[in-house]
């Protein structure tokens, strides 16, 4: 009797839910499509209001093998990020971005670190004693979001119909052409299949990767095991 009743009343809701899909393409600055597009944040915004957002979610992204898991990740704001250590070795994870800094120090193997993000903006992520080690945190202002897979889809589930703008961020790509990328669409109660993105690297400049003091990196003399120098 219980199951007929939430049959009865869940029936509607889920029909209501549309999804949002498409394909984005990456276009280096030379022009030639690339053959991998992962990794493109997209998200929707109302085009009136601002969205409910989901309480306290939490999103692991993992220090292995002198990188962090994922590379790209898509968070709302709200969310609480946790960074653990999974390597036999020290990490850090610091950032100065989008006016939410924060810095771990230095923690060991097995250690963790928790930052939550309380705005929307886009957040670089490094570790201070790593070259190697990058990620970035897009946080956006609204519950439907996703990440490119490699072939540069995408869908994004469970969108209420409504006018929408579908916004893009890819780490090679100047702001100038990702405020271009802006499109608005109508969700209504079926699937929406939008045409194909094309992101053009064209224009941006690559920044060398610097330690939080925005030096070069070197570690301290005689720390060589203690930052695992030397290892892959
Ligand atoms: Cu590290």
């Amino acid at each position: 009797m219980i199951y007929r009743w939430l049959t009865c009343f869940s029936l509607p809701l889920a029909m209501i839910a549309a999804n949002v899909s498409g394909r984005v393409e990456l276009v280096n600055q030379r022009g030639v499509k690339q053959k991998r597009a992962d990794g493109v944040a997209v998200w929707l915004e109302p085009v009136q209001g601002r969205p409910a957002l989901p309480p306290g979610k939490l999103h692991v992204i993992t220090q292995k093998n002198k990188r962090f898991l994922p590379h790209v990740s898509v968070v709302p704001v709200g969310t609480t990020v946790d960074l653990p250590n999974f390597d036999p070795i020290f990490h850090n994870a610091f950032s100065n971005f989008a006016g939410q800094p924060f810095d771990t120090g230095l923690y060991p193997p097995g250690g963790t670190f928790k930052v939550r993000f309380q705005r929307d903006g886009v957040v670089r992520v490094f570790c201070n004693i790593h070259s190697t080690m990058s990620a970035v945190i897009v946080v956006v202002p609204s519950p439907w979001h996703t990440s490119s897979g490699a072939a540069g889809e995408f869908q994004i589930d469970g969108v209420p119909p409504g006018e929408y703008t579908v916004k893009f961020w890819h780490e090679r790509a100047t702001e100038a052409t990702l405020r271009g990328l802006d499109r608005r669409v109508t969700a209504g109660d079926g699937p929406l299949q939008l045409p194909a993105v094309v992101i053009n690297e064209a224009g941006f400049i690559p920044s060398p990767q610097a330690n939080k003091y925005g030096r070069a990196y070197t570690p301290p003399p005689g720390t060589g095991n203690l930052y695992g120098r030397g290892k892959k």
